[in-house]
């Protein structure tokens, strides 16, 4: 086990060492739970342990998601290794459930409101109402925008224009320290994906995960990392029966007794995540050898599934194919979804749903012997029994393929989602970070 050097900082839950020789830091959980900013304040045995388990196998899932995080690994029970980083001075709020402090700045939305785009907010981390030097008339000041001389932020439980609530301006200088800006557009895209791997993740348990607090920093390369801990302090959780098992229990008064089991049910819960850190398999699998497969993937289809060309000529030789698909698919073990690209009469699609029993998505290849619109007949006139689901567009093969996916891992569920949700978000008034 690591053994801890210099204290470098202490929170309310953790405190943070430097280590002989190493790189890194270890980050030690404390049992310590705390509400109403440090007003309550109780220990909880075995939160320390619970939460460093919930955040290791948070952050391990996270990072199969390929979302760039400053975790290392865990060291201890109570312990974790980190890469230092400099950290930015917000708390980065995701929310799909309207709650908390949200409902006391929007009181005309009802609480529990779903939200189909996922609501960003941006809240300046401050201590003793003060940033900097700058008084504030409350601490985790709400960002209501980002101009180019700097921000303008508001008290977080009320409502923005209101007379009782002035705006503070926090100028570049002090908001920004050396670097010219902060990076707003990356920060809202990592937090929307980190919420939907974790939405994805829980969503396996039906539970649902209502909103979550993050924070980034910039680790010695200067990468933009999700850094800090995430555990069940972080977010808001619903049981399947709506219940919270998070720290809003204890926000609400429930015994601290109490609100350790559910805490230990989380940590024994997330124990699951391991299982969904492997990403789905798409087979794209052709019968011409020089067929262009790389259109099957690009910028934002790739890295949620793993791509696997296949070449086999169905038509010629269809035992040997469904033998080499069987032998594919009790290797893989995980979810799979085929796509075929083949030109001419689809004999490879129907060949696959009938012999197996994973989807099957047809896309006509360009052929020089019929057009499409003849070729598609082969792929959509088709006996019972032998399914095949057909997509002229190579790219939205993939995207129908990772939406049958996302019913199970968290990462295709990331992927098909955020896209969907980044597209709807240019048609609605869903709230975003305004960044003038
Ligand atoms: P609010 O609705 O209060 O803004 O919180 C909460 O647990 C919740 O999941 C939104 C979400 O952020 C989490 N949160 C924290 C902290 N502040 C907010 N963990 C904190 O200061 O630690």
């Amino acid at each position: 086990m690591a053994q801890p050097g210099k204290l470098i900082a202490e929170g309310k839950t953790k405190r943070l060492f430097k280590l002989e020789k190493s790189p890194h830091i270890l980050v030690v959980s404390k049992n310590d739970i705390t509400a109403k900013d440090g007003e309550k304040h109780d220990v909880m045995e075995g939160k320390a342990v619970h939460a460093t388990a919930t955040t290791c196998a948070v952050f391990e899932l996270l990072k199969a998601g390929g979302i760039p995080t400053a975790f290392v690994e865990r060291a201890g029970p109570d312990s974790f290794l980190a890469r230092p980083c400099e950290m930015l001075p917000y708390e980065v709020v995701t929310r799909r459930i309207g709650l908390g402090s949200y409902i006391k700045r929007n009181p005309d939305v009802a609480p529990k409101t779903r939200f189909e785009t996922l609501v960003v907010e941006l809240f300046l981390k401050s201590k003793g109402r003060k940033f900097k030097g700058i008084k504030l008339p409350a601490d985790d000041m709400y960002i209501a925008e980002v101009s180019p001389t700097g921000a303008i932020v508001y008290r977080p439980d009320m409502p923005v224009r209101v007379p009782a609530n002035a705006a503070t301006f926090i100028p570049n200088a002090k908001l920004y320290g050396k670097r010219a800006r902060h990076p707003f557009a990356d920060i809202e895209e990592l937090a929307r994906k980190v919420f939907l791997i974790l939405e994805g993740a829980w969503r396996d348990q039906r539970w649902q995960i209502c909103d979550l607090k993050i924070e980034f920093g910039y680790d010695v390369s200067g990468r933009l990392v999700v850094a800090d801990v995430i555990d069940n302090d972080s977010w808001r959780l619903f049981d399947e029966t709506g219940r919270h098992v998070d720290k809003q229990q204890y926000r609400d008064d429930m015994p601290v007794d109490s609100v350790a089991i559910d805490y230990a049910e989380v940590a024994k819960r997330v124990e699951r995540f391991k299982a969904l850190e492997k990403k789905p398999r798409i087979i794209i699998w052709t019968d011409n050898r020089d067929a262009d497969v790389s259109q099957f993937y690009n910028a934002t289809t790739r890295g949620y599934a793993d791509f696997l060309p296949a070449y086999f000529d169905g038509f010629m030789a269809p035992e040997l194919s469904l033998r080499q698909l069987a032998a594919i698919l009790e290797y893989e073990k995980g979810d799979v979804v085929v796509i075929t690209y083949s030109k001419n009469v689809n004999a490879l699609a129907l060949l696959f749903s009938a012999g197996t029993h994973v989807p099957v998505i047809a896309v006509p290849a360009p052929s020089t012997r019929f057009t499409v619109d003849v070729d598609i007949w082969s792929s959509l006139r088709v006996p019972t029994g032998a399914p095949v689901m057909t997509m002229l567009e190579p790219e939205n093969a993939t995207i129908a393929a990772l939406g049958v996916l996302s019913a199970r891992s968290p990462l295709a569920y990331m992927g098909r989602r955020y896209e969907m949700e980044r597209r709807r978000l240019k048609h609605t008034d869903s709230p975003r970070i305004r960044v003038q």
